[in-house]
């Protein structure tokens, strides 16, 4: 009996700054609607899903910006979904800025099952973009000012019968982000994402954001014989416009399905998790292939180094 997990990638358009939250999660719960209809096990939600990007702006005075952060999980702003959940029978997997009793700003994702219960919670490892105001930008990306780097590692949990890791937005451009999982036994990787189409740094990649976007995480699937789920949050998002192409993607490294759209779309596939072991137990069998004692740069080292 293969073990199968239908999935839904609930690929959001745009959320704009005033919009409630009352007004999202009522968009997520028609997604989490649409997926129960399709009968879906797992809907996943894209990075930061309750509220616009809003380290696009920088706020000198932080606590001015505690209104995009969560301080539970659920709350009760988020708790329709957690109901949603255990009455649809359908687990879902979130991105949101969470704000912890201690104050530390972590960007998080959260994975609940079908009995409304956490799963899991993983933060994001890899921040991107930059931690002091940069005027010169068209907008900012100052996720390094607004969330501290996960102190707490990947992980992959058991959950639909198979192994499920998750990983959010700059994490899926990272290889060790899918080997420490692939390493861990991961099946399916979920992983929420905000790609603004244009990157300040280097405007060369700009026509590239779509392609750089499917390269990593059909690499990451194929070299570690998992299944990834990249879901978007897109659009024209106060007047900054991001990639969608939310899509689920086999441990072949095949796109299975994805989204036409910028806006609210749910994508769903059948998953078949024995599908990984084509790959985990031939090409990709790492405890037959892999040079460990080779690759010792790759834990020792931050950057490069010119010996
Ligand atoms: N966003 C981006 C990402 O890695 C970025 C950072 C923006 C990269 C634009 C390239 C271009 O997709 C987040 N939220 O990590």
């Amino acid at each position: 009996m293969s073990r199968v997990v239908t999935v839904g990638a609930a690929q959001l358009g745009p959320i704009q700054r005033d919009h409630t939250r009352a007004e999202v999660v009522k968009r997520l719960v028609v997604l989490m609607t649409e997926a129960a209809n399709k009968s879906c096990d797992l809907v996943v939600f894209p990075e930061l899903a309750l509220t616009t990007f809003f380290p696009r702006w920088f706020e000198p005075d932080i606590t001015k910006a505690d209104h995009f952060y969560e301080t539970q999980m659920p709350s009760k702003f988020t708790q329709p979904l957690f109901d949603a959940a255990r009455s649809l029978g359908l687990a879902f997997c979130l991105g949101y800025a969470e704000l912890t009793p201690d104050r530390h700003r972590y960007n998080t994702q959260v994975l609940v099952g079908k009995n409304g219960e956490t799963i899991a919670k993983y933060r994001k490892i890899h921040v991107p973009g930059h931690e002091h105001h940069e005027p010169d930008r068209p907008f900012q990306h100052a996720e390094r000012y607004y969330f501290e780097p996960s102190p707490d590692g990947f992980g992959v949990w058991n959950a639909f019968d198979g192994r499920i890791g998750m990983m959010i937005c700059n994490d899926r451009r990272w290889p060790e982000a899918y080997r420490v999982m692939g390493l861990k036994g991961v099946e399916m990787i979920l992983c929420g994402y905000n790609t603004p189409l244009h990157y300040a740094p280097d405007p060369t990649q700009d026509r590239l954001q779509s392609f750089h976007n499917s390269l990593v995480m059909q690499s990451g699937a194929y070299q570690n014989g998992t299944w990834v789920i990249g879901v978007a949050k897109c659009g024209l998002e106060e007047g900054v416009a991001s990639l969608g192409e939310s899509a689920i993607i086999a441990p072949s490294g095949e796109i299975m399905a994805q989204a036409v759209t910028t806006d609210d779309e749910l994508v769903t596939h059948k998953c078949d998790l024995d599908w990984c072991s084509n790959y985990k137990k031939t090409l990709f069998d790492f405890d037959r292939y892999r040079r460990p004692e080779m690759y010792l740069p790759i834990t020792t080292q931050r950057g490069v180094v010119i010996d």
